[in-house]
């Protein structure tokens, strides 16, 4: 490139590349979708529409990039998960945040007339998300962050169903219902679901429940007697992959399914039986 007396302002410019051999996750959230949801008209307290879409946004992040392990979502956010070896965009932080923030954006709007056909987005209303991402030093602590949005998904779902089958069945105001639930424990709310409402929480979608996990698919092995986050660890990354190695990984990759499911993913058996996604060692696919 031509030197010219303009060259030194890329000293300005700040390194941002992420520690090494530690687990990135990338999470976005919806801007304002507080607002956004009521604009659409989506259903309380869940949309089964608008969760499919951004299931179906998180596929084609996962297709862009076929470095992602696994992805999960709930409500209006979504954790993208990278494994330590990782060295997508030379692990900096701002390439990789604000490529699945905008590959995630543009294809939510791009799906959107699929889900939602009788309500065109308006230039006013635009979806939007913001994204960061933080680094865990290992698999255990990557699982225990994986295990908060998952509990946090069923707290948040065990509550707002209850709320808005209050209001919307038991014909409550918002403030009632809130003060009908101050103090409540998960067993008194499922006792109002199903004593007043005739709801069993157990036989509610297991998607509304759980959330969304998108991984790639290969055959589910059986789980092995050391656990799941033992081993993964060891193949972190301390010895770097040439770059013919990742890139044949990277075309194994791409030939796997990338599927959504509905699962728990705190016990071990999830991990235990798909290992390839704590060990970044791609499985075996499945006959066709
Ligand atoms: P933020 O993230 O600080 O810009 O603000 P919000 O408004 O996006 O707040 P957040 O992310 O804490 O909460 C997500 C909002 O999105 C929450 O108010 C409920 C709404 N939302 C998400 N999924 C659904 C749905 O399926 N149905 C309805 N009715 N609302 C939903
Ligand atoms: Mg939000
Ligand atoms: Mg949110």
């Amino acid at each position: 490139m031509a030197n010219s007396k303009y060259e030194y302002v890329r000293n300005f410019e700040q390194p941002d590349h992420l520690l090494p051999q530690s687990w990135i996750v990338v999470r976005i959230d919806g801007r304002g979708f507080h607002k956004f949801s009521d604009k659409y008209g989506f259903e309380k307290p869940n949309d089964r529409r608008a969760l499919d879409l951004m299931n179906a946004a998180a596929v084609d992040v996962m297709k862009d990039l076929p470095d992602l392990n696994i992805a999960y979502g709930v409500s209006d956010e979504y954790s993208f998960v990278f494994h330590p070896s990782c060295q997508l965009f030379e692990r900096r932080s701002s390439k990789l945040v604000s490529t699945i923030v905008s590959s995630f954006t543009a294809s939510y709007i791009f799906h959107w007339p699929e889900f939602f056909p009788d309500k065109p987005l308006e230039a006013s209303h635009l979806p939007t998300f913001d994204g960061r991402a933080v680094l865990y030093p290992t698999a255990s602590i990557l699982r225990d962050y994986l295990s908060w949005r998952q509990v946090d998904c069923h707290i948040n779902n065990l509550y707002n169903t209850t709320f808005w089958n209050l209001v919307l069945k038991g014909g409550m105001s918002n403030t009632e219902a809130e003060k009908a639930l101050q103090g409540t424990v998960s067993s008194d709310k499922n006792e109002i679901l199903f004593s007043r409402f005739g709801i069993n929480y157990n036989n509610e979608p297991e998607i509304f429940k759980k959330g969304s996990v998108v991984y790639r698919q290969y055959e589910l092995e059986e789980p092995q007697s050391s656990t799941a986050t033992e081993t993964p660890d060891a193949s972190r990354g301390k010895e770097e992959l040439s770059r013919t190695q990742q890139e044949k990984l990277r075309k194994l990759r791409c030939k796997a399914k990338v599927v959504v499911e509905h699962v728990d993913i705190i016990k071990d058996d999830f991990w235990a039986r798909r290992p390839w996604i704590l060990s970044n060692r791609p499985g075996r696919l499945p006959a066709a």
